[in-house]
């Protein structure tokens, strides 16, 4: 079979694995489909963690016998008893003569021992193939398990003169209505939601997921809601916030000698969880170390949700991977905020970018950049 016929039967596979878009955390998405004599015979994909793994599903979704016939799979499968079995022993189990794999799995407990198990049962073992494509399902889940972060992705809506927001920090309803709805699959898509304290006091968001079920994305029928956070150094956000409440998927961080205790008492009481960080170099809150404990807690994704400030932070920190900009047909003037408070003096300090797309949506063009750090 040609390196052709690979990429085509990966492509199918990564296209299941897009259905776990906003339900798989804190595992990854993962699509599967089992082909024999040119036909696809049996294809699954991985919708929840604790459920079947996308090979489990594919062989269980089977119309006839799959022996003998080859397994694509857009991560390598799995050789550890987690919440589930091995895919591997599956595999193996069910007779394949082959498995072509999109990524090896950077799960420590996994990376190559999956393939290896594979290998040494008598299995044709072929790949990375679209290995990039791959990656790309689940940029979040790739850095956790390799650098201890999450994802962070930021999102800005601005004017066309690259304002966020009036002087008096007003913002609400830059951009029109498809924009606001792409923003809504930003948020299903992530596991976290992070914010800064200045939002929450300027407009009392709730930043919930309002999608519909029929989105034609993914299984959209079992969205969660991401977990939702906001940076406070000084612990100084109401226990009646909206943002608080599922107060069993939020989570505060602060700064723990810069307490208002009677918020903390109050906030516990309430179920919200309560994190600390140290102090950073600029005397604020560490954002590192508040990004790591998310990371130890399973947040692959997080979106960054918040005002110029925060934003700036972010980035000075070198934690930014992806910036979404929507940037409607609008002029905001020369008072209003910019989209990062950056404190640059020469054209040295300049924030490189990469362009990654550029698209139109509605009235309002959406810019992905990604930042080149040095
Ligand atoms: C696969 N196929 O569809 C997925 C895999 O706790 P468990 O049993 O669900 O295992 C989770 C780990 O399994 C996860 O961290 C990742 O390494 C792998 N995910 N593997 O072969 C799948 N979702
Ligand atoms: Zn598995």
């Amino acid at each position: 079979m040609t390196v052709n016929n690979h990429e085509h039967w990966m492509e199918k596979a990564i296209q299941l694995a897009r259905k776990g878009l906003y339900t798989t955390h804190p595992n990854p998405r993962v699509g599967c489909v089992l082909v024999k004599d040119e036909q696809i015979i049996g294809q699954g994909f991985h919708l929840k963690a604790g459920e079947g793994h996308a090979e489990v599903n594919a062989l269980a979704d089977a119309k006839q016998d799959a022996t003998g016939a080859t397994a694509y799979v857009t991560l390598e499968p799995c050789s550890h008893h987690g919440k589930t079995p091995p895919c591997a022993d599956a595999l193996i189990k069910a007779g394949v003569a082959r498995v072509v794999y999109g990524m090896q799995d950077p799960n420590p407990d996994v990376s190559g021992r999956g393939l290896a198990k594979i290998k040494k049962a008598g299995i044709d073992v072929i790949g990375p193939v679209l290995e990039a494509d791959c990656e790309a399902l689940n940029p979040g889940f790739v850095k956790r398990m390799r650098e201890g972060l999450p994802f962070i992705r930021v999102k800005l809506a601005m004017s066309l003169d690259g304002r966020t927001a009036m002087e008096s920090g007003e913002s609400q309803w830059i951009t029109g209505p498809e924009a606001r709805l792409d923003v809504q699959r930003l948020r299903a898509q992530s596991d976290a939601i992070v914010t800064g304290i200045g939002s929450v006091l300027m407009d009392n968001p709730s930043m919930t997921v309002r999608i519909d079920s029929d989105d034609q994305d993914a299984d959209a029928k079992t969205v969660r809601q991401p977990l939702r956070v906001v940076m406070d150094t000084a612990l100084s956000i109401l226990p009646e916030a909206k943002i608080l409440y599922p107060s069993n998927q939020a989570c505060v961080f602060c700064v723990e000698d810069d307490l208002e205790n009677e918020h903390l008492e109050a906030l516990k009481k309430k179920g919200v969880t309560v994190r600390f960080s140290p102090r950073g170099e600029d005397g604020r809150l560490d954002l590192l170390d508040a990004m790591e404990q998310l990371a130890d807690a399973g947040i692959n994704e997080v979106l960054l949700e918040t005002g110029s400030e925060l934003a700036g932070g972010f980035l000075q920190a070198g934690l930014v991977d992806e910036i979404v900009v929507y940037m409607a047909p609008k002029l905001l003037g020369s008072s209003a905020r910019p989209l990062f408070q950056l404190p640059l003096e020469t054209i040295d300090e300049a924030v490189e970018l990469e362009l990654k797309s550029v698209s139109q949506i509605g009235q309002d063009l959406r810019l992905v950049y990604q930042p080149n750090y040095l």
